[in-house]
């Protein structure tokens, strides 16, 4: 039965870099999560007659949230929902199945990389029939449309059985139960040489994956055990769980620590690489050895030719401003586009969609290309797995090349976490007006060449976007200052340092660093404000 539900508005459903993120607590409130569906369905006029792709990480909340979005998706007259088996999907298959099946939107249930359970966060990404993120124009109307909302839809209905595939009917809405695994091994095969990674394994090649108990984990034993032959112990934590078991599902140096410690031991694997919750984030490592995000965008753009869908050329490459500089040689060496945008990989998309660019990353630990219109973590490890197999070449090897041939740009992220946003607001506020009065000064061995707020001009749409303060330095050192919008908690500061060398330095990146650091504190004032003197997380 057709149930239509008074409700009264939340006033905190704006969405950040990503969709809306929130802390369990607040997104299991009543009427929170219909509030917002129902919201995004007003602000595109309705979605009568049309198909949508649900799926989720498999977090707390995930199953309960399925069942209703599919009841208000019926009520409101969809067509088609294609839903991932036991309601799981990575943010990459969703990208593919609604791009495949030419669908109107899709809905990822993920808080990314942020913990999960009740103590954690909760989420939801949405994404439109071009496959990625839905646009800041968009996320805007919705939010509008959340301050006033006074009713939702929803069907009364018994709960969908989402264990067996095929097609089922809820109300008069379609529901197709698919292998989400299968459709996103399919598209992997035809990108990689499968034949010559199975012969890197059957080499004696070792790997070890860790999935954080998170979404990727039984794709990556279907695709790196079953299909490609890898040992069957190299996937680990690979069984999904409401709170990621406890652990922090963010592929980096801190959060993925039992990885990093085992890559770090004597009997360290060949290659290491672990993904976030949603599974669109990657983490690159080889024997004692890691790979910045930066680095392996770099990396993987000069070597395109070894992977078989790229081999014929690569449009062009972007990266988000807050990303080092390490992929702009390349490109300039290769002779191909090369754009900056701002963080957030909706800004991607119009590139790809113009065949401006093939290839695109973040410092954040996503890299992908224009397979789909999502980061993608398997990919880049499947990436790093192919330039392996052809080169023949270790992690460390082809990496140390890359800085031989280019140049090293240091880079590492201080987050300064859990400000008052307001004080956060401020900092960057004051930041941006004195940014002029910066220009020509010294602070300590680093002089100000420019200081700027980053502003993009989308070549597509025409749209413009700020996002982040830019301090460039005369030795073509940066530091690039933004506020996170992916926290649940207070306000995240993120501090981006790079420095370039073409000699070959000292390999403590902290330490080469260390005078940058400062620096980013006194031009920021951040001890004053905050009342931090050091980052909370290095990454
Ligand atoms: C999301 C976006 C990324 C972006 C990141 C930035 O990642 O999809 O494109 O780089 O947020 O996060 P912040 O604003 O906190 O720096 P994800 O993996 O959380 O979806």
């Amino acid at each position: 039965m057709l149930k239509t539900v008074r409700t009264t508005p939340y006033t905190d459903q704006k969405m950040g870099t990503a969709g809306l993120r929130k802390k369990s607590t607040i997104a299991t409130q009543e009427n929170y999560l219909e509030n917002f569906v129902q919201s995004i369905f007003n602000a595109v006029g309705g979605v009568k007659g049309q198909t949508f792709i649900l799926g989720g990480d498999g977090r707390y909340f995930n199953k309960t949230a399925i069942q209703k979005i599919m009841k208000m998706s019926a009520a409101n007259g969809m067509k088609k929902m294609i839903v991932g088996q036991y309601g799981l999907m990575s943010t990459p298959t969703s990208s593919r199945v609604l791009l495949k099946n030419k669908a109107d939107g899709g809905f990822v249930l993920t808080a990314s990389h942020n913990p999960g359970g009740i103590n954690g966060d909760f989420g939801i990404k949405y994404a439109v029939a071009s496959g990625g993120q839905c646009p800041t124009s968009v996320s805007d109307k919705i939010y509008e449309n959340s301050k006033n909302i006074q009713e939702y839809k929803i069907l009364e209905a018994p709960d969908v059985d989402l264990s067996c595939l095929g097609t089922q009917k809820l109300g008069d809405m379609e529901i197709e139960v698919i292998d989400p695994i299968t459709e996103y091994v399919q598209m992997m095969e035809k990108i990689f040489d499968f034949a010559a990674i199975r012969r890197l394994f059957a080499s004696g090649f070792t790997f070890i994956f860790d999935a954080m108990n998170a979404v990727t984990g039984p794709y990556a034993r279907r695709i790196f055990v079953d299909i490609l032959g890898a040992a069957p112990d190299s996937v680990v934590n690979d069984v999904p769980m409401e709170d990621f078991g406890g652990l922090h599902p963010d592929p980096n140096l801190i959060y993925a620590k039992p990885l990093v410690e085992k890559m770090y031991s004597d009997n360290a694997p060949d290659m290491g690489g672990a993904n976030d919750g949603d599974g669109d984030r990657n983490m690159i490592l080889g024997k004692k050895f890691f790979v910045t995000p930066s680095d392996s965008l770099a990396i993987l753009t000069d070597n395109y030719k070894y992977i078989p869908a790229y081999k014929n050329g690569i449009y062009g490459v972007a990266k988000s401003a807050a990303t080092s500089t390490a992929v702009s040689r390349v490109a300039k060496a290769l002779n191909i586009g090369y754009y900056e945008v701002p963080t957030g990989w909706k800004y991607f998309c119009n590139l790809m969609d113009s065949n401006r660019i093939t290839f695109c990353g973040e410092e954040s630990f996503g890299t992908g290309s224009c397979h789909i219109r999502e980061k993608d973590g398997i990919w880049a490890i499947l990436s790093w797995l192919n330039v392996i197999a052809a080169t023949g070449k270790s992690v460390e090897q082809i990496t140390r090349e890359h800085w031989q041939k280019y140049g090293r740009s240091y880079y590492m992220r201080n987050d300064y976490d859990g400000i008052d946003v307001n004080v956060a607001n401020k900092l960057m506020d004051d930041l941006e007006q004195r940014m002029p009065s910066l220009v020509g000064k010294k602070f300590g061995n680093f002089t100000v060449k420019e200081a700027n707020p980053f502003i993009y001009n989308d070549p597509v749409d025409g749209s413009s976007t700020k996002n982040g303060l830019i301090v460039y330095f005369t030795d073509n050192s940066r530091i690039v200052y933004r506020l996170s919008g992916t926290g649940t908690n207070g306000a995240t500061l993120r501090v981006y340092l790079e420095r370039y060398e073409t000699k070959q330095l000292d390999e403590d990146v902290e330490k080469m660093l260390e005078e940058l650091a400062d620096v980013s504190r006194q031009i920021g004032e951040i001890t004053e404000r905050t009342g931090k003197v050091k980052a909370d997380l290095l990454t």
